[in-house]
């Protein structure tokens, strides 16, 4: 196996987790290990998504892995969670395509489609023969969605939606779109096909960051939409901040992914490396270092383990999905930060994979809503005091 892809499991969590979520977790570190990491430092490295990956991933039933029915694996919240683990410890990017399609563009049907768009989407998109994007950004709004300018007005039976979304995942290579836009009575989603006249795509190039995912942005001009193309169980910003927390969730869980491969990889290095005739593992200051990864390491995973049985009991509020967001994307970027500095001059070549975690993770602080707004999130949850206003 590959070193970094090996587990840490400090606290013997293993024990606790049920005999089909160790199998859906071995059996997605395996396609890691035999697909992902011979062509990752490639696929970063010219900037995109390996799209030869999808038949597997979607074999292996991780497109919307904790949706029932309509193909959908149905599998529960830590299964899904250990996924997005094994998937992120690989690359953030691979995490990212996942997490958009399930979480983000298969739940946004789930949740708030019709019968008809749910039978027609959903068993195509778990089948990795659709894929799908999620445009909630623009180019001035991203923390604040709720002042979008996107724009869907009524013609005649139908609509007719204008606008730019900016920072979208998988984007171009998209079959649908999400497309959140302001109507007459609020916020409401449309499910825009590739194609449709009016409306363009393009890529997002030049990225020091996530470069084995497509980001693009998405342009309306005066795309015409009937009725059937509108989820019409998605009224007001609630819905899409709803995919979110499906998203943050996974997110949660593959950064701790993200950080155990910095860990292991650190780790390796400084019980080989010497300096001063003795391995640099041997230092105080180094062990410090390590023992600080392995602490934060640790308790993300006790974080993710009590989120998914909350998950799991229909329990979960949004806040513990911020507080674990924020938490373990944080943390797995400092950690990422410091295997970058043990790892001294080789921290900067793509001979390991800590510098393109490290540089990954700081889009995965910034997306799906930044550090500092879950701080807010969080703020305003043991407050009652709402610093938005
Ligand atoms: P606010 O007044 O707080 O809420 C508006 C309505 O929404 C409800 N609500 C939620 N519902 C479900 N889940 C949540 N997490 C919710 N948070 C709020 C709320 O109850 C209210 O409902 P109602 O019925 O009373 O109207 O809205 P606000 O405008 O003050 O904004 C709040 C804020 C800042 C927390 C929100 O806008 C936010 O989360 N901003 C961050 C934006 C963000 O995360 N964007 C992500 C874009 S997608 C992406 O990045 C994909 S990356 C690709 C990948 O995942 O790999
Ligand atoms: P801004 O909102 O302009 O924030 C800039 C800074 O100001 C941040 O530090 C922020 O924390 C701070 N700030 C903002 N408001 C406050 C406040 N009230 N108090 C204190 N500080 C504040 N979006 C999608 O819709 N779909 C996608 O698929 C998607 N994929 C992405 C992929 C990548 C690679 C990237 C980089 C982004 C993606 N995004 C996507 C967009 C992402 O969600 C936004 O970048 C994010 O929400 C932040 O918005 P912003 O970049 O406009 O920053």
């Amino acid at each position: 196996m590959n070193s970094t892809l090996r587990d840490l499991d400090y606290f013997g969590l293993d024990e606790l987790l049920a005999p089909e979520e160790k199998m859906t977790r071995d059996s997605v570190r395996q396609f890691v290990e035999r697909h992902v990491i011979p062509r990752i430092e490639h696929s970063f490295a010219t900037e995109n998504f390996p799209l030869t990956l999808v038949p597997e991933m979607a074999e292996l039933g991780i497109f919307g892995a904790n949706l029932k029915g309509y193909g959908c694996a149905g599998m529960n919240g830590v299964a899904y969670g250990l996924i997005m683990q094994e998937l992120e410890a690989a690359d953030s990017g691979l995490r990212s395509f996942a997490s958009v399609q399930s979480a983000l563009s298969m739940h946004a049907i789930y949740g708030f489609g019709s019968e008809e768009q749910k039978q027609r989407y959903l068993p195509e998109m778990a089948r990795g023969k659709l894929i799908g994007c999620f445009g909630l950004t623009e180019p001035d709004h991203g923390s604040d969605p709720g002042a979008m300018e996107t724009r869907a007005r009524r013609d005649g039976g139908g609509w007719v939606l204008n606008g730019t979304k900016r920072w979208i995942t998988n984007g171009t290579i998209a079959d649908v779109a999400i497309v959140w836009a302001r109507v007459d009575e609020g916020i409401t989603g449309f499910l825009v096909e590739k194609g449709k006249p009016g409306f363009s795509a393009r890529d997002i190039k030049g990225k020091f960051s996530m470069r084995a995912s497509v980001t693009s942005e998405l342009i309306f001009e005066d795309v015409r939409l009937t009725d059937a193309e509108r989820l019409p169980q998605a009224r007001g910003l609630r819905a899409p901040l709803a995919c979110l927390n499906e998203a943050r969730y996974g997110i949660a869980w593959g950064a701790v992914g993200a950080a155990r491969s910095c860990y292991n990889c650190a780790l390796d290095y400084a019980r080989s490396r010497r300096q001063f005739a003795r391995e640099i593992g041997g230092y105080q200051l180094v062990q410090n270092k390590l023992v600080s990864m392995l602490t934060e390491i640790t308790k993300g995973q006790l974080v993710c383990l009590r989120l998914g049985q909350l998950k799991n009991a229909g329990k979960l509020r949004p806040e513990q999905v911020s507080f674990a967001k924020r938490n373990n994307v944080g943390e797995a970027l400092k950690i990422a930060r410091t295997a970058r500095d043990i790892l001294g001059a080789n921290g900067i070549v793509n001979e390991y994979p800590v510098i393109r975690h490290m540089l990954n993770l700081e889009t995965v602080n910034t997306y799906e809503g930044t550090y500092d707004i879950h701080t807010l999130i969080l703020g305003r949850d043991i407050t009652g005091l709402s610093a938005f206003e």
